[in-house]
């Protein structure tokens, strides 16, 4: 067997359902190096996010990865979590055991700081959450920017879940998306367009069912969970795992096909705040930011997570 050159990734995320199997996905297949999880305060607050982490990284079998604690709140407005979707804590429905170690003493934005700085520009940033962390990074030291290998998002659309014009995740923080979509740094964006494809449909929770391994049984339990609160918020039967589209996609890029776009996020409208603007027909004549992701192969996708859970 070839060598694989393993991508390296720093997985900023805010666990919730999604998130978790974001992880799992990560720490099972052996293209991701995964250098570090990074939380932020969205689904639930940051304290909730983090040992949520620290949980789905015992069942991930992944003691070496550390975790960093960041940002609870947003850079400029109040805080707020998404109960009604992932539960109070974030992560409702499996009942996992308390974390036998803790997260790391330094800080997730100085982490990333340090870590890109020190890089040789080869590490891909995926930012599943909130943007704070990163904005926050990319304020502390803009010697990070030309280290950036890429930012790989799930944030934003072209429609909305949590108003009818933003995602949740873009809306939370829609300062720091700016920051980021600002940056210049090569960004792959994977919007509700992209991740309402990624549906965990009645066939694939029945094959996933049947992974008898620790990460099968979380993520089936994480499942069950996730259908009741998307069929109960938005009468949407098959739950789409947004963020594990990110790690799909460094996994096999070939998984979504993209078109090259400028992206610019409102941080001003009185009803679309946290709204992705996304110039398809180049009306601004602006030059394109963000690879925007429409496609997703729904088969080879879940048969990465399903090849995970398994090894896992
Ligand atoms: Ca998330």
């Amino acid at each position: 067997m070839n060598d694989i050159i393993k991508r390296k990734i720093i997985l900023d995320c805010d666990p919730g359902h999604d998130d978790a199997i974001a992880i799992l996905l990560a720490a099972g297949n052996p293209s991701i190096d995964l250098l570090a999880i990074t939380t932020v305060g969205g689904n639930a607050g940051v304290t909730h996010t983090t040992r949520n982490a620290l949980q789905v990284c015992e069942v991930a079998n992944i003691p070496h990865v550390p975790v960093y604690r960041g940002c609870s709140d947003p850079l400029v407005r109040k805080g707020e979590t998404a109960a009604e979707i992932h539960g109070e804590s974030g992560m409702e429905g499996p009942v996992l055991p308390e974390p036998t170690r803790s997260a790391e003493k330094e800080h997730a934005v100085d982490y990333i700081v340090r870590t890109l700085l020190a890089s040789e520009g080869d590490i891909t940033l995926v930012a599943v959450g909130p943007l704070t962390n990163i904005a926050m990074a990319m304020r502390k030291d803009a010697a990070i920017l030309p280290k950036i290998k890429e930012i790989v998002i799930m944030g934003g659309g072209t429609f909305g879940n949590w108003t009818p014009a933003a995602e949740f995740n873009i809306y939370v923080d829609a300062e720091a998306a700016k920051v980021v979509f600002d940056s210049g740094v090569p960004i792959v964006m994977m919007g509700l367009d992209l991740t309402h494809q990624a549906s965990a449909t009645g066939e694939v929770a029945e094959q996933i069912a049947q992974i008898d391994t620790p990460a099968g049984r979380l993520v089936n339990d994480l499942l069950i969970f996730f259908r009741k609160t998307y069929q109960d918020m938005f009468d949407i039967a098959d739950p789409p795992v947004h963020d594990v589209c990110c790690i799909a996609y460094c996994i096999d890029p070939t998984v979504v096909e993209c078109k090259h776009y400028r992206v610019d996020i409102e941080t001003k409208g009185e009803l679309t705040y946290g709204m992705t603007l996304v110039d398809r027909h180049n009306v601004t004549g602006l030059a394109p930011n963000v690879q925007f992701a429409y496609k997703l192969d729904h088969s080879k996708f879940w048969g990465l997570v399903k090849d995970a859970l398994a090894a896992l």
